[in-house]
């Protein structure tokens, strides 16, 4: 077993680290210097799912401290994968493994760009978590975690970890087109959510929203098959459809971070679509206006709290 720290000690952070310790895995979480946590040796986490409360007890690690990592989990958001790694990164080599499971795409790049001796994997799930208490997990809904590696076709293996998991977890050997699936899904969601301040169900039960979702689905329909991910797209409409109808009640990440006056993925989510339509000279009217609306909102609500 191996030992796993974890950076990005949110929802999806805590739930996989108490995953990944009960399944035998030792759990390290690497605090910020301005967690309330960061002066303590140890912290816990409680878990909720359906009738069951399980507490799990972590080390923790200052990200500035100085002893090595050998594979690093990192569930931050996309725009504080960057930051969030520089400040370990003294502590990581060549043979160390970093996995990150985010939304949005694009980190990869700047990662292999800035640390290009750094092996880093991706992944994506669709587990249903959220915080009730800052170090208080409810979760709500089981999904599936698809982990990879580009050209990987086969798991290394670390993955091992992985397969330990009480939940449902499996190496994909094409992770880009996995990644594109869900990244398509949250362009088509999030910024709709954010702009209109409405919760996911809306976009089906407002007739007017209905359609901006049918027309810019066809919009990241059209990018992802000239980008070559046809399979990823293909059905795009039905799934983000049935996305909305099975999370009606949420409030979307990017709808929460607005609120919460925060920055939000909104540049590896249609930001990113929009360089690769710009690269492929493709129009993308409406992805143009909504990544400029979302900046604009996420502008003026920083400029509140500032
Ligand atoms: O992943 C999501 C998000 O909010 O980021 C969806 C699927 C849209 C659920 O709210």
């Amino acid at each position: 077993m191996r030992h796993w720290h974890i950076l990005g000690v949110g929802a999806i952070g805590g739930l996989f680290a108490s995953l990944l310790q009960a399944g035998g895995s030792r759990c390290t979480l690497l605090l910020r210097e301005d967690d309330p946590d960061a002066g303590e040796s140890s912290l816990t986490v409680e878990l909720r799912c359906k009738q069951q409360h399980s507490h799990y007890r972590f080390p923790v690690s200052a990200r500035g401290d100085s002893s090595g990592i050998t594979h690093l989990l990192v569930t931050t958001k996309a725009q504080d994968i960057v930051p969030a790694l520089a400040a370990v990164i003294p502590r990581l080599s060549p043979a160390s493994t970093v996995l990150v499971l985010a939304n949005g795409m694009g980190y990869l790049e700047q990662l292999q760009t800035r640390w290009p001796w750094l092996p880093c994997y991706a992944g994506t799930t669709t587990e249903g978590v959220y915080r009730q208490g800052r170090r208080l997990l409810c979760h709500a809904g089981s999904g599936t975690t698809l982990i990879g590696g580009r050209g990987e076709s086969t798991s290394p293996p670390w993955f091992a970890d992985w397969q330990n998991l009480a939940v449902n977890c499996a190496w994909e050997p094409r992770i880009d087109q996995a990644l594109w699936r869900k990244l398509a899904i949250n362009c088509a969601i999030n910024p709709l959510t954010a702009v209109h301040d409405c919760c996911n169900g809306e976009l089906a039960s407002r007739p007017e929203l209905a359609v901006e979702v049918q027309q810019l689905c066809e919009e990241i329909r059209m990018i992802g098959a000239a980008a070559g991910q046809h399979q990823a797209v293909a059905d795009l409409h039905t799934k983000v459809a049935e996305v909305i109808a099975a999370t009606a009640n949420n409030r979307s990440s990017m709808l929460q971070d607005i609120r919460a006056r925060r920055t939000t993925e909104i540049d590896y989510l249609n930001g990113y679509l929009l360089t690769l339509a710009d690269e492929l000279k493709l129009e993308a009217p409406r992805n143009r206006a909504l990544v400029t609306a979302v900046r604009s909102l996420q502008k003026q609500a920083q400029k509140q709290v500032g």
